[in-house]
């Protein structure tokens, strides 16, 4: 049996196939979910219209990735010698075939990452040439766009000779070439943006976390910290902004670059991935207060109203489906705990976790009191010296595109179609709302 990883996607997808094309034959006109005029205008909240296999999301247990919760996957997944945290590339595999990769099949795919990691000259120019001020997850979809020309998807496709079933195989090879750059751009942004446009050279040595580290020219173990944030960040099933845009702009068949950089797009909202940035914002704003002392409780307290009675959310906290504390909030807590202990902003966020829950459940607004993944990352980059806090959300777009670009990937394999929901009119609801026969054609 072959060790390369587009060997087994490919056995995996011929396996996979008829699952599908038996559901949509034989069972297509079965109704799973029925749709309120609530949800139709909150955002269509818990509507069970997408279809993924790579992660699933419990309210209460927080996100599986192929079947494992992040614990399992930390401690299934193999990691570089000494290392506390697993392999991406690892990671990758996983997402992709839904096993843990053995040595030969992890190997193949560090091979496979580092053959591709090179960027084209016109993507520094890119990043050189982009106005004063640029906020870095602009430049960072403006350069994803870019290399748009690269993508061997595009040119097969306008070649008029690529077959819907090997839509996968093109995608898979651009899916490759784009994660394998990623570090390597974001790295020259942050270089560009707040070192003068010094970078360091990639290291084929080293592994996509560990490379990462050493262009950020950051030592041990923020090798491990870059592990745990590509890892935590990777997916959380469909219906998330991210996650739904880059499938939604993918169903058109715009390949990988586009789709994935109109995912970073949807990420750098500040109710989404921009929250790591916004926490960071917030505290700053604490910590300026307290001229830089640990608060006491009630002063916290009073910090966490005033936001709230100013008419702004408390970053960090809250979740559109989670109803727990976020797993990936717990796991970074955890590496905190043996690394940060006394770090002056982890303490701030330790507090934050003892007086927000009951805060927000008393203003009885948010579903969700507990925190989320970005209440704590930013609060790790800072430890480590990533003060600039603007460039946070690029870390978790890194992390995000490796599980968007499996979700793309299988996508493409089981020939999924154009996305194409049917939207009504406030005047339509009205009418249900009375009771009228509103007819709607399909
Ligand atoms: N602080 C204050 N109010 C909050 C809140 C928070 N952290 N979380 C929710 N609410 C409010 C909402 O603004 C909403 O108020 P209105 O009725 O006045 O509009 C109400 O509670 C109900 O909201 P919800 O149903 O509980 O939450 P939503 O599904 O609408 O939104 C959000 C989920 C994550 C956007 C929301 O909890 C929020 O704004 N949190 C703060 C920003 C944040 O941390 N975002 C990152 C989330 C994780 C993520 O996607 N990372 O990428």
């Amino acid at each position: 049996m072959s060790f390369r990883l587009k060997d087994r996607l490919h056995e995996k997808i011929l396996e996979w196939r008829p699952r599908t094309e038996r559901l949509l034959k034989e069972y297509g006109n079965v109704v799973i979910d029925q749709v309120t005029i609530g949800q139709v205008i909150g955002g269509m909240r818990g509507v069970k219209v997408l279809l993924t296999d790579i992660s699933y999301l419990d309210p209460n247990e927080g996100i599986r990735y192929r079947g494992l919760t992040l614990p399992e996957v930390f401690e299934k997944l193999p990691k570089p010698k000494g290392a506390e945290m697993p392999y991406v590339e690892g990671l990758f595999y996983l997402l992709v075939t839904g096993d843990i990769p053995n040595e030969e099949e992890l190997q193949d795919v560090i091979d496979e990452f580092n053959k591709r990691r090179i960027l084209p000259r016109y993507v520094y120019e890119v990043i050189d040439g982009m106005p004063c001020c640029s906020h870095p997850m602009a430049i960072f979809s403006a350069v994803i766009t870019t290399l748009q020309r690269e993508s061997l998807f595009a040119k097969k496709y306008a070649s008029g000779k690529l077959h819907k079933l090997d839509y996968w195989d093109s995608t898979y090879e651009d899916a490759l070439n784009l994660l394998a750059k990623m570090p390597e751009i974001a790295t020259y942004i942050y270089a560009k943006l707040y070192r003068d446009g010094k970078r360091i050279q990639s290291n084929p040595y080293l592994d996509f976390g560990a490379n990462f580290a050493h262009m950020m020219g950051i030592g041990k173990p923020y090798d491990d910290v870059s592990r745990m944030n590509f890892i935590i960040h990777a997916d959380h099933e469909g219906g998330n902004v991210s996650a739904h845009t880059g499938h939604l702009v993918s169903s058109s068949l715009s390949d990988i670059y586009l789709s994935i950089a109109a995912m970073v797009n949807g990420l750098a909202g500040p109710l989404h991935g921009l929250a790591n940035q916004e926490v960071l914002r917030w505290l700053q704003g604490v910590m300026e207060k307290m001229e830089d002392r640990v608060p006491t409780e009630e002063e916290m307290k009073k910090f966490v109203w005033d936001t709230l009675k100013s008419g702004q959310v408390i970053p960090g906290y809250g979740h559109a489906v989670l109803r727990k504390t976020d797993p990936r909030y717990t796991l970074q807590h955890n590496f905190c705990q043996t690394h940060l202990k006394d770090d002056l902003m982890f303490k701030y966020t330790d507090m934050l976790y003892k007086v927000v829950p009951d805060i927000l459940r008393e203003q009885g607004k948010a579903k969700n009191p507990w925190p989320n993944v970005d209440a704590q990352s930013g609060v790790i980059q800072w430890h480590y010296g990533i003060k600039e806090y603007d460039f946070y959300t690029v870390l978790f777009g890194i992390g995000r595109a490796i599980g968007i670009a499996a979700n793309l990937i299988w996508d493409r394999a089981l020939t999924y179609p154009l996305e194409r929901p049917k939207s009504v009119t406030t005047a339509m609801l009205e009418d249900m709302a009375a009771g009228k026969e509103v007819i709607i054609e399909d």
